[in-house]
């Protein structure tokens, strides 16, 4: 395995004997330094048009978050940046004199983005963003608080591994997660993890195996269902077609489901740590702490996650509840009454397709509880707030960078 990448993907600096690429490599041979990383063409478009007006930015992808400072795998070397005033790059920003809006951003694991290395004893500072293709977000639910905020978890994700043990499936756990991963822009992919610990004669193994991959399915209509063991191995090598050169690929699920045991097996070798699970009930201790993005001997990048406890929606997720929840939307604006509530009215399509067995009836109580939580959020939502941070940043941004903009401009030609 080649050792530099790897330890910088793991957090690990590689400033120090490193001389600093020119930009104008870059133009030969455009970032293949980036490949590994999951760049796509239309990213490395992007980077060429920004660097050809700023050589002196770096293009490199966020590999890791921890607090301000930011692990960024670039181009030329690996930078550990400061990100406090980075903003997202705008359409058309660098193909015409117009003064771009400022957008702040808060970058976050497997983002495109702009490093400007730091001169003297200044850190080196993340100062764009490229606008995220797709991004995971949950809203943290924080016990005694009124509301809880929102947390990014990826960025740029082609694909979702939705991860939970066989040995312990939860469905309204499963619903919610494929709900958050259709609100992200990115498709999931369901993982059925610990497949050696199903109990029983072989028989009774593939009954069980039948059975949880069942649940699965309805509890999430549509997506695909894999079931492996990432201490064995088995199954985990359908799982290499999401995997190819130029994917990203997310793993998320409870702590203690087997995320990065799974990372291991598919790196081929031990990179994250893995944890005990308690004994009575086999669920986990958190033991990956940060995110992290990971580039696969293969070709495509995998990024693991912390377990996470609870899965807010966040507002505006009323598409990707639909979208999870497909087989009941079917039936919507069919029932005799445009009005009905699904609740015994007459000639109502959904209480009669549960009658029929063509609907399950835990489906339509678990689609009604997320719109509602959903619904409660949102009347608790001021439409549109910005936070204190929000404002400050828009201030900051607006005097201090535009201005360095339009400063270097003449360089650049
Ligand atoms: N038998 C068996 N044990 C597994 C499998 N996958 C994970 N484990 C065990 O389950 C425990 C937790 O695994 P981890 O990979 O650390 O789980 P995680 O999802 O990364 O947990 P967090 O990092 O806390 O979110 C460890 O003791 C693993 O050895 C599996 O496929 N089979
Ligand atoms: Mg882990
Ligand atoms: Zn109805």
């Amino acid at each position: 395995m080649n050792t530099p990448d790897h330890a910088a993907s793991q957090g690990v600096d590689h400033d120090a004997g490193q001389s600093d690429a020119s930009a104008s490599d870059n133009r030969g041979k455009p970032y293949s330094k980036l490949t590994r990383y999951g760049l796509t063409e239309t990213v490395s478009d992007q980077f060429a048009r920004i660097t050809t007006g700023d050589p002196e930015l770096v293009p490199g992808r966020v590999v890791r978050v921890d607090g301000i400072s930011t692990s960024v795998h670039a181009s030329t070397r690996d930078f550990r940046a400061v990100s406090t005033l980075a903003r997202f790059v705008q359409p058309g920003e660098f193909d015409s004199d117009n003064e771009p809006e400022i957008e702040p951003a808060q970058p976050t694991v497997g983002d495109w983005v702009l490093v400007r290395p730091g001169q003297d004893n200044e850190p080196d500072t993340i100062e764009l963003v490229l606008p995220r293709t797709a991004l995971l977000v949950r809203r943290r639910v924080m016990r005694g608080k009124e509301q809880g905020d929102e947390q990014l978890l990826a960025a740029n994700v082609t694909t979702v591994f939705v991860v939970q043990s066989a040995t312990h499936f939860n469905a309204s756990r499963l619903e919610r997660e494929i709900a958050l991963v259709w609100g992200s822009g990115s498709v999931p992919v369901v993982v059925l993890s610990k497949i050696d610990l199903l109990e029983g004669a072989e028989h009774a193994k593939m009954a069980a195996l039948a059975e949880v991959t069942r649940l699965a399915e309805s509890a999430a209509p549509g997506v695909e269902v894999f079931a492996v063991s990432g201490i064995t191995g088995e199954g985990t090598d359908l799982l290499r077609r999401f995997t190819a050169t130029g994917k990203t690929v997310v793993l998320i699920g409870a702590s203690g489901v087997g995320k990065s045991t799974l990372v291991n097996q598919l790196m081929g070798e031990e990179v994250m740590d893995t944890g005990e699970t308690r004994e009575a009930d086999d669920r986990g201790r958190h033991t990956t702490n940060t995110r992290q993005l990971l580039s696969l001997p293969g070709g495509g990048v995998l990024i693991d996650s912390p377990g996470i406890r609870t899965i807010g929606l966040t507002a505006g997720s009323e598409e990707a509840i639909a979208k999870t929840f497909s087989e009941i939307e079917e039936y919507l604006g069919k029932c005799r009454f445009r009005n009905c509530a699904h609740a015994g009215e007459p000639g109502c399509a959904i209480t009669e397709a549960i009658a029929e067995g063509r609907l399950l009836r835990s489906r339509l109580d678990s689609y009604r509880r997320l719109l509602r939580e959903l619904q409660f959020e949102q009347t608790k939502h001021v439409a549109g707030a910005k936070t204190d941070h929000q404002i400050m940043m828009r201030i900051i941004a607006k005097s201090g960078r535009q201005k360095n903009r339009l400063d270097r401009q003449p360089e650049s030609d």
